[in-house]
């Protein structure tokens, strides 16, 4: 396996499909580090990440995109600054079926935004919490006057996190 020398970093939430992401999106088998999940109280899911996921994808131009996840649980928040490191941009994805939400949203472009301020954001599950409104997102961007694009997402669709991709690329494009 060759690690490519484009890099894009999947973090948020835990449970919110980082590794679903990677997985849907992946040319290669990828390399998941998934473990049995003790926090019960953070998600009730199974399974967990507790390293650093790894897949590929070749875009339009050829160029290659490692993509990398990172482990939702803060415990493990010093894995985080090691990924983000020479990341071309980071990709956040936040769990709408959460009530805490917003406040993960707020947290995880605190953490990263000091690593990397090329960042797009993808808010998944939204399936599954219809009676939390979408629009808060939007409205908290405004009010700290943040420019990230923002995605309403499911991490089960490749044309989805490609969308994200894409946008995050351009908006890199447009920046350098
Ligand atoms: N219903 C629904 N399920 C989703 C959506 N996005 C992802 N999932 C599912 O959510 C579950 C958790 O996804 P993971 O990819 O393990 O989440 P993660 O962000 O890697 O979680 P950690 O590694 O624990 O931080 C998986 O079963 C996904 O298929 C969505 O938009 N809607
Ligand atoms: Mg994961």
């Amino acid at each position: 396996m060759i690690l490519q020398q484009h890099k894009i970093v999947f973090a948020g939430s835990m449970g919110a499909g980082k590794t679903e992401a990677i997985r849907s999106l992946s040319e290669i088998p990828v390399l998941a580090t998934e473990a049995f999940n003790t926090d019960c109280h953070s998600h009730n899911k199974l399974e967990t990440t507790v390293g650093i996921d790894y897949g590929e994808i070749t875009l339009d131009d050829d160029i290659k995109i490692g993509l990398y996840g990172t482990p939702g649980q803060s415990r493990f928040d010093f894995i985080w600054s090691i990924i983000c490191e020479g990341a071309i941009g980071l990709v956040i994805l936040i769990d709408h079926s959460l009530t805490s939400s917003l406040n993960e949203l707020e947290t995880y472009i605190n953490n990263f935004k000091e690593h990397n301020e090329n960042i797009v954001i993808g808010i998944t599950h939204t399936d599954e919490n219809p009676d939390q409104p979408l629009h808060i997102y939007r409205e908290w961007l405004s009010k700290k006057q943040y420019k990230y694009p923002l995605f309403f997402i499911d991490a089960r669709v490749p044309d989805d996190i490609l969308l994200m991709i894409e946008a995050l690329i351009t908006t890199i494009e447009v920046k350098y």
